[in-house]
Formats: C-alpha cells, sequence, structure tokens
C-alpha cells in the first residue's frame, strides 16, 4: 500500500482507510500546509503571528500544532464531488466527504507538490496543488476524464470550507469582479490598543476559479442542508443556488457542467487563500490563476526546495534509509531552519536546534540564527526562553515559564557550525544585545558557559537548578521552589562547558580551554557522587530531596536523557556505560524505538509535574520521543556502538513491511516528534507505535548529523575532514557522496583486513584519517577501508 517512486523523490499510497491520517506537507517562506490522504488540511500563514484562511465550523482554541490531531467530517479540507447527471450516482474526491469506495486511489506526495489520482465510475480525478514562493496561496489543479467509451454527462463540484471566520463578523458571496466567492471577516479581538494590529490583518479568504462556474454556494448551511456531508442537499439538485452568507457559516463550493466524450479531459485551476481587500486578490489572480502562471510558480518553488537539499547522498544496503537520507530528510531539516515552525518566538532550545542543522545545507542560516541568539541574552549571561523574531513579538504560551538549559543549546549548535565550516573568525564577531551591551561572539559563550557553572544555575552540590522545566519541556514541579536539580541538566551542562573548552581549544586559547575543562570536570564529579543510582543515573531530586528515576520508583524509574548525556558528558566511565547500556535495552528498547522513560507515569506525581499527567505513552510521558532517542544515538557514536546508534535511528523510520507502516500510520517521507510508547504494557499496547504525524522537532538536525558524522564518519574538523565511518556489523560496504567546505567528495567504504581506517584520496593513501586543506570546487576520490566487524 505504500510504494516509493521516482527514485524515491515521491511516495505514494493506494489506500484512504488503512493509515488515514496519513499525510504530507508543504511550506513557503510564509506558510505552511498539512494535508492528510483523505484530503483534510490544516493551513496557517504569518501576518506575523501565525493565522488561518480555512477554519474549523466552530470556534477554535489558538494553540500550537497539535501531535495526533483529529479529523471529522467537518474538518478543514479540499474536496470534490463528481456526479454523474444521469444516474444521479456521487463520489468525492481524494476520499473525503462522501467515503465511497473507489476503484482506485493514489495519493502521492512529492517534494514539491502533493498529487491525487482517484478513479470511480468510469471517472477520473486527478487533484494536484502546490505552493507559490513568497505568497500565501495554494495552486490547485483539478481535472477530470471520462475513461468509458460513451458520452458522459458529469457534474464536478469543488468544496473548499471556509469555516467560522469569526464571532464578531462574517460574510461570503460569489464575487464578479474577482472571478470567486470571497469570504469576509474582522478577526475578533478585545483591546482598544490592539485595534492598530488588527486593522491590517488578511481577514478575507478567496476561492478563485481560473474558468467561470455555472453556478456556486457561499453559505454552508445552504451548501449541506439536510443531506450531509456524505450527500449535499444542494447537489442533488439539478444546480447550485448561488447562495450567499450573512453572519452564517462562510464555504466555497462551485459547480461546473461537463459533457465528455471517450478520454476526455476536463482541466480546472483554482486559487485558495488569504487576502487583505479586493485588490489583492485581483492581484493574486493575475498572477497566479493561469496555466503559464502555474508552471512558472512550480518551478521557482521546485528551485527553493531544490536550494534546500542536503549535502550527503548515501548508497547503503538499506534502501528505504537511502530514500530517507537522501530525500526526505534534508528537507525536513531545510522546513525547520527556514521557516521556525512559523512562530514568532521560538524556545531557545528549538531555535538553536532547528537551525544547526541548517549548517549541512545553508551554513550562513546557522551563523545568523547562533547570532541572533546572543543578541537577546540576558545582561547576567543566561539565555531567555524564546528568542524574538518579529518586531513587536513577546514571549508566550510555554515561555512564559522559567527553563533552565537554555545555554546548553549554544556550544552545541556552534560546534556543528564550525565543524561544518571551519569559520572560527565568527568568534571574534561584536554582537550588541537587545540590552545594549556588547561582546564578542566569544565572550558572549563564555558568559553563558559561566553562567551554567555558576552558583545562579548550581546548587551547593554542585548540581543545576531545574526551576519549572529543563529540555523537558512539562517537567514543571521538581524544582519550583528553585531547590529542585535536574540529572539531565547537570550532565548536560557538562557537556556544553566541555564542547566550549574543544572548541577554545581548537582556537588557540589553551588556558581558557583548560578553565572549562576543570569546571565540566567538577560538574561531572557531583553528577556521580549523587545521581549515580547503582545502573543507571537518575533524572533528578525534587524541592523536598527526593530522587526519582531511580530503582525503587514504579513509574519513571529510568529515563533515557541523563544516561545519554553522562556519555556525551564524560560523567560516565566506561564501566558505567557498561551497566547502562544493557539496562537501556531491557527496559527503553521497543520495536518502534528506544523510549524517553519507563515506565510511564499512570497518575500525577505531584513533584514531578504535569509531564506524568499527560497520557501514559504519549508525548513526553513515556513515548518514543524522537528527539531524546536522536541524543541518544549520537551518544551511541561517540563510543563506537554502531549497531546499538544505527537500529535507534532506524527505527524512526516507518517501515519497510507493511505491518510496521500500518501499526504507525505514516508515510516515510519525514521523523515525527513521537511515536506512542506503552510497547508491551496492558491497555497501551495496541497503541504502540503509532506516529503523532508532527513534522516539527528537533530530531531532524540531530538525525541528520548522525548519518553524515557518525554512520558515514565525515565529520569536519579545523583543518578538513575527518574519515571514521561506523557502518553497523551486518553491512560490508557503501558509498557515500558529501558535499563539504564548497567540495565534492565521492567515498566507498568497504570492510576488509585492516587494523584501523585506512583511507585512500585519488589513489594515494594518506596519513591518518584527516583529509587536509580542502579545496573548494574539486572533487576527491576517497576510499575507505574499515574493519571487519568482530
Ligand atoms: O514541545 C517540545 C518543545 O518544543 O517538547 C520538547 C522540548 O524539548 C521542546 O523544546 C520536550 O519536552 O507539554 C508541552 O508543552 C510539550 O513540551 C510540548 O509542547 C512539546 C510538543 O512536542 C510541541 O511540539
Amino acid at each position: 500500500i505504500v510504494r516509493p517512486t521516482e527514485n524515491g523523490e515521491r511516495y505514494e499510497l493506494t489506500n484512504p482507510t488503512a493509515m488515514p491520517k496519513a499525510g504530507a506537507f508543504l511550506w513557503n517562506t510564509r506558510m505552511m500546509i498539512q494535508i492528510t490522504c483523505r484530503g483534510y488540511a490544516t493551513a496557517s500563514f504569518m501576518q506575523p503571528e501565525p493565522a488561518k484562511y480555512a477554519y474549523a465550523p466552530t470556534l477554535e482554541a489558538k494553540t500550537f500544532m497539535q501531535p495526533e490531531q483529529n479529523y471529522y467530517a467537518h474538518h478543514p479540507g479540499r474536496f470534490v464531488y463528481v456526479k454523474d447527471e444521469e444516474t444521479n450516482e456521487l463520489f468525492s474526491a481524494p476520499y473525503e466527504p462522501v467515503r465511497a469506495k473507489l476503484d482506485r486511489f493514489e495519493f502521492s506526495a512529492g517534494k514539491n507538490d502533493i498529487k491525487w489520482t482517484v478513479e470511480k465510475l468510469g471517472v477520473r480525478v486527478e487533484m494536484g496543488f502546490s505552493l507559490p514562493l513568497h505568497d500565501v496561496a495554494e495552486l490547485w489543479s483539478i481535472s477530470v476524464t471520462n475513461l468509458t467509451d460513451r458520452k458522459r454527462k458529469l457534474s464536478i463540484y469543488p468544496y473548499f470550507p471556509i469555516g467560522y471566520m469569526s464571532w464578531m463578523n462574517q460574510e461570503a458571496e460569489w464575487n464578479e469582479k474577482v472571478g470567486g466567492i470571497v469570504g469576509s471577516s474582522i478577526t475578533p479581538y478585545q483591546k482598544a490598543e490592539d485595534y492598530p494590529k488588527m486593522k491590517y490583518l488578511k481577514d478575507k479568504t478567496y476561492f478563485l476559479c481560473e474558468t467561470t462556474p455555472v453556478a456556486w454556494e457561499a453559505r454552508q448551511k445552504r451548501f449541506e442542508g439536510e443531506g450531509g456531508l456524505h450527500n449535499p442537499s444542494a447537489i442533488q439538485e439539478p444546480q447550485l443556488t448561488n447562495s450567499d452568507a450573512r453572519y452564517e457559516t462562510p464555504t466555497a463550493a462551485v459547480q461546473y457542467c461537463a459533457d465528455l466524450k471517450p478520454n476526455e479531459s476536463k482541466e480546472y485551476r483554482f486559487l485558495f487563500g488569504p487576502a487583505y481587500d479586493e485588490a489583492e486578490i485581483l492581484d493574486m489572480r493575475k498572477k497566479y490563476l493561469s496555466q503559464a502562471a502555474f508552471t512558472q510558480a512550480a518551478k521557482e518553488y521546485e528551485s527553493y526546495i531544490q536550494r534546500g537539499k542536503g549535502c550527503l547522498e548515501i548508497d547503503t544496503p538499506d534502501k528505504e534509509l537511502n530514500n530517507m537520507i537522501n530525500n526526505w530528510l534534508p528537507r525536513q531539516l531545510y522546513y525547520h531552519g527556514d521557516v521556525n515552525r512559523l512562530t514568532t518566538d521560538p524556545q531557545t532550545r528549538n531555535y538553536l536546534q532547528d537551525n544547526m542543522g541548517m549548517s549541512f545545507i545553508r551554513p550562513e542560516v546557522c551563523r545568523k540564527a547562533i547570532l541572533t541568539s546572543v543578541s537577546q541574552q540576558e545582561r547576567n549571561g543566561s539565555m531567555p526562553d524564546g528568542i524574538l523574531l518579529a518586531e513587536g513579538a513577546v514571549l508566550k504560551y510555554i515561555n512564559q515559564i522559567p527553563h533552565t538549559d537554555h545555554c546548553v543549546w549554544l556550544p552545541i549548535a556552534l560546534d556543528i557550525y564550525l565543524s561544518e565550516t571551519g569559520d572560527y573568525a565568527f568568534l571574534d564577531e561584536t554582537v550588541a544585545s537587545m540590552y545594549g551591551d556588547s561582546y564578542t561572539v566569544f565572550e558572549r559563550f563564555s558568559r553563558a558557559m559561566d553562567w551554567l557553572l555558576s552558583t545562579n544555575a548550581r546548587d551547593e552540590r554542585g548540581l543545576s537548578y531545574i526551576a519549572q522545566g529543563d529540555w523537558c519541556d512539562p517537567m514543571n514541579m521538581v524544582g519550583p521552589k528553585g531547590v529542585g536539580v535536574s540529572g539531565w541538566l547537570t550532565v548536560a551542562t557538562a557537556y556544553a562547558v566541555k564542547l566550549w573548552a574543544d572548541i577554545c581549544e581548537a582556537s588557540g586559547k589553551t588556558i581558557i580551554a583548560s578553565n572549562y575543562r576543570s569546571g565540566a570536570d567538577a560538574v561531572n564529579a557531583s553528577a556521580n557522587e549523587h545521581l549515580w543510582d547503582g545502573e543507571w543515573y537518575s533524572r533528578g531530586i525534587t524541592d523536598d530531596g527526593v530522587k526519582f528515576g531511580i530503582k525503587d520508583d514504579k513509574e519513571g524509574r529510568i529515563w533515557l536523557n541523563p544516561q545519554t548525556w553522562s556519555i556525551l558528558g564524560g560523567a560516565a566511565s566506561s564501566d558505567k556505560i557498561e551497566k547502562m547500556l544493557p539496562q537501556v535495552d531491557e527496559q527503553l528498547t521497543t520495536p518502534y524505538g528506544v523510549v524517553m522513560f519507563a515506565p510511564p507515569y499512570t497518575a500525577m506525581r505531584e513533584d514531578v509535574g504535569r509531564v506524568t499527567q499527560k497520557y501514559p505513552g504519549q508525548g513526553e510521558n513515556g513515548s518514543i520521543y524522537n528527539h531524546a532517542a536522536a541524543f541518544y544515538a549520537w551518544a551511541l557514536y561517540g563510543i563506537d556502538e554502531a549497531d546499538r546508534a544505527y537500529s535507534t535511528l532506524r527505527k524512526m523510520i516507518p517501515g519497510p513491511d507493511e505491518k510496521d507502516l500500518l501499526q504507525r500510520g505514516q508515510l516515510p517521507i519525514f521523523i515525527p516528534n513521537y511515536y506512542r510508547g506503552g510497547y508491551g504494557f496492558k491497555n497501551l499496547d495496541r497503541t504502540a507505535g503509532r506516529s503523532s504525524q508532527l513534522f516539527n522537532t528537533g530530531t531532524v538536525s540531530w538525525v541528520y548529523r548522525c548519518f553524515i558524522e557518525g554512520l558515514c564518519g565525515l565529520r569536519g574538523v579545523r583543518e578538513g575532514l575527518k574519515v571514521d565511518p561506523k557502518m553497523p556489523s551486518q553491512w560490508e560496504d557503501m558509498k557515500v557522496m558529501r558535499l563539504f567546505r564548497g567540495a565534492t567528495f565521492k567515498v566507498e567504504i568497504q570492510r576488509t583486513e585492516v587494523k584501523n581506517v585506512e583511507v585512500t584520496v585519488d589513489g594515494a593513501k594518506i596519513d591518518g584519517n584527516i583529509i587536509r586543506d580542502v579545496e573548494e570546487g574539486r572533487t576527491y576520490k576517497v576510499a575507505v577501508q574499515v574493519p571487519k566487524a568482530n
């Protein structure tokens, strides 16, 4: 039911009911749309705060993108009804709202567009859409073909519900001048001082038709009538009634009459989107609503997506992995780096991690993000909870809750940027902050590390305070009194400071480097004294001095992050690692990946917080939270655990076998933020493995890096490219194409009888495994021999 086509550039799903929530997403610099195989869509755009132009039929809460979003008959979507005028039979494409059993169904997710082919009653409907590059609009084409050898008389009804636009003011009507249905509204607000901001919002939604329809409905109730969406009353009549909506729920449904000879097709084009006024709608029509303009926009969009092409092409024994890495993962990463999840105040840790992966695609984006971040550094060296990206933006929602980990992500992002570019001059750049102080990048990073090491951030035992959360956002009740500490943050502090020491060292600042190294050592010593629980590290100590994430806990007994980061930061000695890894295998590893902790909480634990109230196995409450699993994989590569690393990463990708695909319910075109946990637990086992369908996740930068620098072992160092592949033991060879500092490396990796990695560049064996003095524009042929697996 799921198959890759065009070298994995597209994925097709051939059944609309097997994985009902499976879908795909497109974005441009100003908007994002996620659409399911059945036609339900969620779109939003920035103005500058996120807004909608197609709404639910009832008042919606404004919130961040939700996992496992639920769909229902009246959910916003993009549909076409087709009626056979001779028999009155009806079906709809792509599948909703009629849900008629189809003769053929194909949902095809591409990188640049999304398409469907649907057949029923001897009629083929092809739907497809893409986005323009800089404007907020959907470019739809719908074509209908007569597959029979007789003449057909059909009515075709594109149906793009607009929904409940506003409780203050809403209406819709056919607008002759623009050639489409236009819904108008006023975004609700309360404060008079907000009026100037509201005044210029794009409060209109248009559905423009290239070909004038014979009739339309702009009032949802009139369209649907008593028939319901499965068989709308208006469609039962010969012609739609040209209704309008006056403080009634708007919709956009239009009717075409098509008399089709055998094999004849009719094609229609539409534009769907928001606008400020009629003039803007007319502009959009002129700009986009023609075949030529569609073709042009598609070209532009394609080259935009192409610019996000990654720096790695792999040819390994694992075909599905190749597809994911070569086609889809860099695309997801590019999405993150280019639009920052469509928020104006991304959480600092998200902003840094979403952008650090851009080092592999467009390093200047990462560079800029680091500058933007440190320009908002607090006077005391700490980092704020969110980074403001638009004028007038403010910290909202979760960003009003104090989390203590934000400084940690700075050296992590910088480390990737510097390995990829070698741009150490960056450290000397001066950055004035929003508070008026001025320091170099180097000084700002040192200040952030100093803060992490200071008594503002650590208690008298040397453990890091958690306040109302760390990386684990909803862990809000461990330390609200300012006493509780985070086990993870403690070992993560050591990692961050150690990374920073390495960077200091590489830039020739040896004394400073060794000071930070001692700082990290002291943190690690505290961790080992207070957090080691015999076979693993505990997750923290509450305000009341209760240690948790320990063997005596019935729930939340062992957490992945403290183990991972104690490896990364060096707290864990090799004998401790030897104890931890089997525990992770045994208690946390499932067929769908490694869970964030286990067992999941089944009831509120008031000294841990909101995370324990999430549904068991969902979200942070013991799911396979891929972000945490990605940290783990990265740590594993660092200690040469190639098999564990590969298997952790591989399980992030749905499939390839059908049973796995069905259980996850997602196409292998992105990595979701989680798969449900609870594998093997009563009541939870049935849903274990189910995808969140949420493609916003810090996971992707880490995973991409794991494949480039871990699996392929092609990691930048100051002097050049270090070669140290880490293939899983069952592989004998693989080929890799890697772009690095403007050069192309064509690498063939093979297991042979060698003892250590041996590298041959353009026929000559090199000393060691660093290819030095990389020349821009040059293509290097690299042969790598790695030892046989034991
Ligand atoms: O949010 C993510 C955060 O964006 O959760 C991660 C955290 O590191 C990311 O920065 C782990 O906690 O309950 C909550 O508020 C949750 O924390 C969610 O909001 C979670 C969602 O996945 C958002 O996409």
